[in-house]
């Protein structure tokens, strides 16, 4: 059986990190083909949207510590720089939304990559670990980039050196992720979000996601200038005309990602 599932219904992409015997913690084969298939969903342009979860009882362990240990295995420098950040990297690149659905516990590298998507949403049952300071580790893979800015810094200063399990909820009312389901509608509830993203205007959000993304390193002035070049460019798609004329027709819209 793969470590990554991948199947494209209803224009997204399902994929499901597929260890569920170690909680979906990464190895290197995972952490590859789920590069590869990212690319997949960048290249196709009938995916509108990817929902990334996991299986079983986990949504992901981070790092497999057994394949550390591993005298063949790949080491740290290349776990970081051949893993996790072109992961990150994709999934902040991919010009469409990326639902996170965690369903169990998310930590370390697991709970990162999860909180680099567009859009986080959890069953009530699961949690999230900044695991790292128990084994003497600094948050990789992107936290000590989005933690404090999804939190602020002294939650994610303390989460970060405590190592503090988070469950759903806390999470929710931190501002970590977007939204709890109780753990019987989650799996519908977070497919119909992935339906919903799948349905509007992909364009459009890839510009979004492009001015969230440099916003943080941008002055006011910079990312209004960014603002205006990329909302010209989103006037310019059909799905724009669609909209305007949806609204002024009275009926619902009909976009095509175009
Ligand atoms: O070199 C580097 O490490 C660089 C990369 C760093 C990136 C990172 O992600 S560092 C952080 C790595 N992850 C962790 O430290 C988390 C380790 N796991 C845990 O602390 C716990 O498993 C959890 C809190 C996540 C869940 O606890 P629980 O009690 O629900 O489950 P469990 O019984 O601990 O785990 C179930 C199985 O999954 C178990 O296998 P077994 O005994 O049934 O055969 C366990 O060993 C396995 N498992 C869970 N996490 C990992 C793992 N196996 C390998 N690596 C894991 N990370």
């Amino acid at each position: 059986m793969s470590s990554i599932l991948f199947e494209i219904r209803d224009q997204i992409a399902f994929i499901t990190l597929n260890r569920p015997d170690k909680l979906n913690a990464f190895n290197r084969e995972m952490a590859l083909l789920l590069q590869d298939k990212l690319d997949e969903c960048a290249s196709l342009p009938e995916i509108r949207a990817v929902y990334l979860t996991g299986a079983g009882k986990g949504f992901c362990a981070g790092q497999d510590l057994a394949e550390v240990v591993d005298p063949s295995g790949p080491g740290m420098k290349r776990i970081l720089s051949e893993h996790y950040n072109p992961i990150v990297t994709r999934i902040r690149q991919l010009p469409k939304p990326v639902i996170a659905a965690v369903g169990g516990v998310a930590a370390g590298a697991g709970a990162n990559i999860a909180l680099c998507c567009d859009v986080v949403v959890a069953a009530q049952s699961a949690s999230f670990i900044q695991a790292f300071s128990k084994i003497g580790l600094i948050p990789d893979s992107g936290g000590t980039y989005f933690l404090p800015r999804l939190i602020g810094w002294q939650k994610a200063s303390a989460l970060s050196m405590l190592g503090d399990k988070i469950g759903a909820a806390e999470a929710e009312r931190m501002g970590m992720i977007y939204k709890v389901y109780e753990d019987g509608e989650f799996p519908e509830a977070s497919r119909a979000l992935a339906t919903k993203l799948a349905g509007l205007p992909t364009r459009a959000l890839a510009f979004t996601k492009q001015a969230l993304n440099a916003s943080s390193i941008h002055s006011l002035e910079e990312q209004l200038l960014l603002e205006d070049e990329l909302q010209q460019q989103a006037a310019a798609t059909k799905d724009y005309s669609e909209g305007v004329q949806s609204f002024l027709e009275k009926r619902p819209a009909s976009f095509k990602g175009s």
